[in-house]
């Protein structure tokens, strides 16, 4: 109980929120002054961006504390989104224009009412920092990208809290703090080169340290069970040997246009005081600044792999730390309610992004049997109906799988419980499926291999949770029909269930592609920019598809950003223009960004533009006039990028080999100017918002059934792009959305893959023959005259190892295809623009928002907490 008195001066004093440019400045200056001990003489962008940012982040916060108390008040059902990436690129911008302005209520910063007509709070803020003396856009790339994750998976992540927010939902994100997050890539002789992403150089605005929030997390040590105690599912003490400290860090999540400001809650691994006083009292000095060292090491730095499972015992130590910090967390909110232990299903979904916190499976049924003495099948019943998974991958080399002894060394109890959890499962499929031995070994949690055992993570996952899902129609399909089959068997279909990705349109249409924004919101009469909250309004853009007019203008947006993306090449290519500003209009920008991996084949892709270079030069060889040779290969550039896991050979070589093609075509003067090729180093958000808006085509092109879903087709999608893809994960439904018109789709059928791949390792099977003149060009050190051997590996690959990706299947195919894109652009620009216009239109379901209500409906059964 506050007493009246406290509570009348609280109120007296109430924090408020800017509302007007006025207020802004005032807010700004002090943050320079106060927050930063600078002034006016030596506030350059960096202090501005600081002190911009501490001033939005001091409304959010505002609305931050209320949203808590109102989730806490109406009591609802809570979502917790447990992912170990979390993808979020930069934060100011995205809070600029998440800012709301569709109320006129108090105390809600820039409104209606303060705001000019048809200006936003983005655009106040903009004049305002003019008449501070600063340009808006130097400001916000002051920002380092907050890059806590790979590729696809983090960026869902990020993706869905923001459409959490947006959506009302009380939900929190839970991850890991790194102090390094994906490496900076270099290109160096046109070779990948990691350096360290110290993202924290400077102080991040946009976290809030929670330093009373510290949880005690153990590793190692041992099992002790009183002697009466027989069973291992009877509550046993976990004697951990090594203890640090889980310290939360909050990060304001801002929802579109609601007061709703979400958290985010990052936690970083702190050495415990006994650990350190225990040893420095011995005089072991030393000794004790490691342990430090040690304990910090877990949130020290993002494992770089996509798609790859490495096995390191540090990554499992990062998950138990996440989990336990994350479910202790959940816990102590929970029984701040005094409800039963029966209705934490009802107050709390989990829901686990990948198998990477399957842990926080066991580490709760450990909390309920050993700390809180449930019983264990109430335990177990209460755990399963708390969780669901999401799974994001086929391939087996991405499957988790820990080795039994190293996590039954690191965790010894919870390698006890899983063999519980195990022993309980099995039996109930012996009861269902008698002596079929082979069933059982086929889904039993531990792998009996020869030498060593392992704890596979899926299987896990799976049993611990009500629901499972894959992430497009395709992978959930194949999902139940591979790698899942034996527990349909078991569970029935309906345990499994899809939910296709999508992407947040407010990063990805507003904050990347202002000009489109604006020129859809015009067209569409959308002043408030509400097509955001409900995409299905974009399908008013059908009616100018093929509006001359229109047409221009949209073609005039494309261009804009083509030379947004121009200039960027030019600035990464240390000022050498390498694309010809007065063709630009009927240059084709062909882009592919994403990690590299042979799976995604940007191999096909290199080898594609390699065939389109010999061509051009047998024909001019052949004495065809350049005319001709323009007429039949017109304008394009070819532009790639995307970062490959460290130690991944073959993928490090396909980027060398895509930097070696391009420095023999670009300075190759007898094809004038009529191909280019780049590949733009260190690929993340904040580039991926220049170059996603300026790409007339981008290609998507895995081989059939190896890429679940993909986002990044969504995102080039929505900004007018179009698609040169296989019959893979979300293309497929890209395809029905937007209509087989308006996409270029060529290759083999996942159906057909296996018979494929068997055909190349038991049949001769012959390479078409214009692959072979590539592999021959390659072979010759066309592209690598020091050592023609260089890129033999990737050629053998092919030719030698079976082919595994089906690069010399989809060829011939792949090539045709792109000279039908060719006569498209190049012959029918109407043509074009329809496509272009009528993807648009048909976007929407890709929007995240529907994502989130879909799995807030069919898995978490959650409702939004609305504002009043
Ligand atoms: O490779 C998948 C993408 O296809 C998908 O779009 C994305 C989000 O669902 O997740 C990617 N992914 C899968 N990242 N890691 C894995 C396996 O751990």
């Amino acid at each position: 109980k506050i007493p009246v008195q406290s509570r009348e001066l609280w109120n007296k004093h109430k924090v408020r929120k800017f509302g007007t440019a006025e207020e802004f400045e005032e807010k700004f200056i002090s943050h320079v002054e106060w927050t930063l001990a600078r002034s006016l003489y030596n506030c350059d962008d960096l202090a501005a961006y600081q002190a911009t940012s501490q001033s939005v982040r001091d409304n959010l916060v505002i609305d931050w504390n209320k949203t808590q108390q109102r989730q806490t008040a109406r009591d609802g059902k809570k979502v917790y989104y447990l992912s170990l990436e979390f993808l979020m690129g930069r934060a100011l911008d995205n809070a600029l224009i998440n800012m709301r302005t569709d109320t006129s209520s108090q105390d809600v910063g820039p409104t209606d009412e303060t705001l000019t007509k048809g200006n936003t709070a983005r655009e106040m803020i903009r004049n305002a920092m003019k008449d501070l003396g600063f340009k808006l856009e130097d400001v916000l790339e002051q920002e380092p990208d907050a890059a806590l994750g790979n590729g696809g998976l983090g960026r869902l992540a990020a993706c869905f809290v923001d459409s959490l927010a947006t959506g009302n939902y009380p939900a929190w994100g839970y991850g890991l703090r790194y102090q390094y997050g994906i490496f900076a890539q270099k290109i160096i002789d046109g070779y990948q080169v990691e350096t360290p992403d110290y993202w924290l150089n400077f102080s991040n605005p946009w976290e809030i340290e929670r330093s009373e929030i510290q949880v005690p997390i153990n590793f190692y040590g041992y099992v002790h069970r009183p002697e009466s105690e027989k069973t291992t599912t009877s509550p046993s003490d976990w004697i951990g040997g090594e203890r640090v400290l889980a310290m939360a860090h909050d990060m304001p999540i801002p929802g579109f246009k609601t007061p709703t400001v979400n958290n985010l809650r990052l936690w970083s691994a702190k050495p415990t005081t006994e650990f350190d006083f225990s040893k420095f009292n011995n005089g072991d000095y030393k000794n004790s600044v490691e342990q430090q060292q040690r304990a910090e090491s877990i949130t020290a730095v993002l494992y770089p792999n996509d798609n790859f499972d490495q096995g390191k015992e540090l990554r499992l130590k990062q998950q138990y730390f996440w989990c336990a910090a994350s479910l202790h967390d959940i816990v102590r909110r929970f029984k701040k309610n005094k409800r039963p232990w029966s209705e934490f299903p009802d107050a709390i979904a989990i829901q686990l992004n990948d198998t990477h916190p399957t842990l926080a499976i066991v580490e709760l049924q450990r909390v309920l049997v050993d700390l809180e003495k449930l019983d264990w099948h109430k335990a177990w019943d209460i755990v399963t109906k708390t969780f669901a998974y999401t799974n994001h991958t086929v391939m087996q080399e991405a499957l988790e799988k820990w080795p039994v002894g190293l996590l039954g060394h690191l965790l010894p109890r919870h390698l006890e419980i899983i063999y519980d959890i195990n022993w309980f499962f099995l039996q109930s499929v012996e009861k269902k499926f008698p002596h079929d031995m082979d069933l059982l070994s086929r889904v039993s949690v531990i792998e009996e291999g020869s030498q060593e055992r392992y704890v596979r993570m899926a299987f896990l996952a799976i049993i611990g949770s009500h629901k499972v899902n894959g992430v497009a129609e395709l992978h959930s399909d194949l999902i139940k029909s591979t790698i899942f089959q034996d527990f349909v068997k078991v569970y029935g279909a309906n345990k499994f269930t899809n939910v296709t990705n999508g992407i947040t349109p407010r990063r990805w249409l507003k904050q990347a592609n202002p000009k489109l924004a604006e020129l859809i919101s015009e067209t569409i009469n959308d002043p408030n920019d509400d097509y955001l909250l409900d995409m299905s309004k974009l399908t008013e853009l059908a009616k100018y598809a093929e509006d001359e007019a229109f047409q221009k203008k949209w073609n005039d947006v494309k261009q804009f950003n083509k030379s947004r993306l121009a200039d960027l090449i030019k600035r990464l290519n240390n000022g050498v223009d390498i694309i010809d500003r007065d063709h630009i209009r009927n240059t084709l920008f062909d882009i592919q960004v994403k990690r590299i991996h042979e799976y995604k084949r940007q191999q096909l892709n290199i080898f594609g533009v390699i065939n389109r270079y010999l061509c051009m030069k047998e024909m001019l060889q052949s004495g065809s006039s350049i005319d001709e040779v323009a007429e039949r290969y017109p304008r394009k550039v070819s532009i790639f990028g995307g970062k490959s896991a460290p130690g991944y050979y073959m993928a490090k070589l396909i980027i060398k080999l895509v930097n070696s093609v391009a420095e023999v075509v670009n300075n190759d003067a007898e094809i004038c100017d009529l191909l280019k090729v780049f590949f733009i180093p260190d690929y993340n958000v904040s580039k991926a918002e220049i170059i996603t808006p300026a790409s007339d085509l981008s290609e998507h092109i895995s081989t059939a059934g190896t890429e679940a879903s993909g986002t990044s087709n969504m995102k080039f999608v929505m900004n007018g792009g179009l698609i040169i893809g296989t019959v893979d994960g979300a293309n497929v439904e890209i395809t029905r959305e937007i209509g087989e018109d308006n996409i270029f789709l060529f290759g083999n059928l996942s159906e057909n893959v296996e018979e494929l791949r068997y055909n190349h390792q038991f049949q001769n099977t012959s390479l078409p023959e214009a692959l072979v003149k590539v592999l021959n060009a390659v072979e010759s050190g066309a592209f690598s005259p020091q050592n023609a051997s260089e890129f033999r590996p990737l050629i053998d690959s092919i030719k030698h190892q079976g082919d595994y990706y089906l690069v010399s299947d989809d060829f011939d195919s792949y090539v045709a295809t792109q000279d039908l894109v060719d006569q498209v652009y190049h012959k029918d620009k109407k043509e074009w623009l329809k496509k272009s216009i009528l993807s648009v239109a048909n976007v929407g379901f890709f929007s995240s928002d529907r994502c989130i209500e879909e799995y807030a409906e069919t898995i978490w059964n959650a409702e939004p907490v609305k504002p009043e």
